[in-house]
Formats: structure tokens, sequence, C-alpha cells
């Protein structure tokens, strides 16, 4: 970690001024390389303020996603992760995709500040305006069996749930397969995609796009989603802090995967269980109540006439 990403981490943290003599004092540096890094974060759009008597604060308001923010809040053994920063994209699971196949490692972090091409899943469009949310994909390389890769969409879904639990104490939930929502409105989207090769059936690579509504309020969205989109709503944010403690989350779980408990984790906090929902196959429309998740993840409906397990599909509460 370069001494500029220590000083940032000790300024993100801090809820008051420190001094330049403390923060010397603390990284065991000199003075003049703690005047220095604070004149390359300044360079880099950090706005921190400098009072003679009292020392620097970061001016947290602007909460500009960077490279060294989101650094700075990641554990120690994921601090040299690769990590892309845009102020605008077309979609960060498209360049996700794109540097994976010229060789993007596991664990690289792609985030934009905003997408013009932001995708959901079966070719819908995910809104991500400027400013409002996280819009940030993860490359990621299992050493998963190729007919394991559903579990990665229930660690997305485990893995962002964790992490934005340590900044709401609103209820989430998740719904099957990886929305996450509050108060029965969506507050986040993810999308897993593969690459994989047939033949021997390794998988190159996946990603994980996740775009999470922050502050956005009802104005913020455009009318076909108002009523069923919501945000954190959370104000006093630190957006890095919120991607790091994400990428922390997910990977973690992938370092010590342990599939009991990640199933057992992702099972509890279902939102649609017990309750009547509507799914389509074959271009039909049936009705059931979610009762569980199978072993692979697949969501298992009780019918009249027995159960049925659904693998992937789309499936909404039943209006009476
Ligand atoms: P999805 O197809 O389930 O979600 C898209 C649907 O959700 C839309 O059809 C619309 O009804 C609604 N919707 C659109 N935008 C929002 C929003 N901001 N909040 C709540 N509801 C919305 C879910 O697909 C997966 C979305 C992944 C988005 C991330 S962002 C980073 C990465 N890059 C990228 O292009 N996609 C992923």
């Amino acid at each position: 970690m370069s001494t500029k990403d220590k000083v940032l981490e000790l300024l993100q943290k801090s809820e008051e001024y420190i001094s330049g003599e403390d923060i010397a004092n603390r990284l065991g540096i000199s003075r003049t390389a703690v005047w220095k890094a604070i004149k390359s974060l300044r360079d880099n759009e950090f706005e921190i303020s400098a009072n003679t008597n009292k020392g620097y604060f970061l001016n947290k308001g602007k909460d500009i996603i960077s490279v060294y923010g989101i650094k700075s809040f990641l554990k120690e053994k994921y601090k040299e992760n690769p990590i892309f920063v845009y102020d605008t994209i077309d979609s960060t699971n498209w360049e996700a995709k794109r540097i994976s196949m010229e060789g993007a490692v596991h664990g690289t972090i792609i985030v934009s500040d905003e997408q013009t091409k932001g995708r959901g899943r079966y070719g819908r469009a995910f809104a991500s305006k400027k400013g409002k949310g996280i819009y940030m994909s993860m490359v990621l390389k299992p050493e998963f069996d190729i007919y394991e890769v559903a579990f990665s969409t229930i660690i997305s879904a485990v893995g962002v749930l964790r992490a934005l639990k340590k900044f709401t104490t609103e209820k989430i939930e998740i719904k099957w397969v990886n929305d996450l929502y509050i108060n029965s409105k969506k507050i986040c989207g993810i999308l897993n995609e593969l690459v994989c090769d047939i033949e021997t059936k390794n998988i190159d690579f996946i990603v994980t796009g996740i775009g999470i509504n922050i502050n956005a309020c009802e104005r913020d969205f455009d009318d076909d989603i108002k009523d069923k989109a919501s945000s954190l709503q959370i104000h006093d944010f630190v957006r890095n802090n919120i991607i790091s403690e994400i990428a922390n989350e997910i990977l973690d779980i992938f370092e010590n995967f342990d599939k009991k408990q990640i199933l057992e984790e992702y099972k509890n906090f279902q939102m649609l269980f017990g309750k009547e929902i509507v799914y389509e196959k074959d271009g039909e429309e049936y009705f059931g109540i979610a009762e569980d998740i199978s072993d692979d993840g697949g969501l298992i409906i009780k019918k009249d006439e027995g159960y049925v397990t659904l693998n992937s599909g789309e499936v909404s509460v039943r209006q009476k």
C-alpha cells in the first residue's frame, strides 16, 4: 500500500481534522511525505481542507469514487487487486468482459459513476444515473466445476447483502434469483455472466455486475420503474467504502467457500417464501407457492399436484 493510500485511509476513516504530525506519527513517515501525499490526493480531485491549527480533513460530502478511495477500504490481502474507475461508461459488465478477454485477473474491480447502457437480464436496461448509485463489476475466476456455476449467483447475492447490511438498518431481502429488495421494492440488481470453454468445461471467467440505488429518490427514477424501485436511502455514505465492502465479502466467500453455509444464508433472506407467485414456462403462466431453495439454487414451488423446481427464469408475487 503506497503512502498516499495510507494517508487517504486515515482521512476517510476520520470524523475530524487530523494534524500532519499525527498522520506522520501514526504512519511512521515524515511530515514532508504527508504533505506530498496530500498534494497528490488533491491532484486526484480529493477535496482536502487544511487548517493551520487543526490539520487536514477530507470533504466526504463530495463522495468521489476513486481507485485510492476503494483501495483504502479493501482488506489488506485484496489491496493489490486491479481497480478501474470511470466517470461514465456504456456498461461495467461489458468493460469487465473486454478486459477479461485480454487477461484480467481474479478479483479485478470495475466501477463507473454512470452507465449509458446499463444492462439487466434478458436484454433489459438497468437505470444507472450519475451519482445516484453504485455500478460495479467484478472479474471472478473461481475453481468451480462448470456444473456448480449457478452458485456464483448465490454468492454474489449473499456477498452484496452482507456488505449492505453494514450501511443500513432497513431489512434487506433477496428476491430469487438475486435481486435485493427493501420494503418490496428493488434496490439492487445483479447480473452474472459466464465465459467458458464448452469442450473442456473450464470456466474462463465470470463477470458479476452489481447495480445499487444508493441515494436515489422517487423523482430520480423514470416513470416505468417509479413504483417498483427504491434505494438504500442513506445520506451519510462513502461509496468507495460500500464498493470495497462488497468486494471484500464476495472475495472472502470465494476464498473460503462453504456451500452449506452460503446456501443457508441465501435461504434465510428470501423474500418470496410462503407467497403465491407467478412464473412462466414455455410461454405459459403458472402459479404456485414459493417454498424452498434446492441444493443447486433452484426455486422449489409447491403446487396442488406436487413440487416443481425452477432453475432459471422470472418470478413475481401474484397480484389478486
Ligand atoms: P433485471 O433485468 O432484473 O433488472 C432490470 C429491470 O429492473 C428493468 O426492466 C426495470 O423494470 C427494473 N429496473 C431498471 N433499472 C432499475 C434500477 N436502477 N433500480 C431498480 N429497478 C430497475 C438485474 O436485471 C441486473 C442488473 C445489473 C446491473 C449492473 S450495474 C453494473 C453492471 N453493469 C451492467 O451493465 N449491468 C450490471
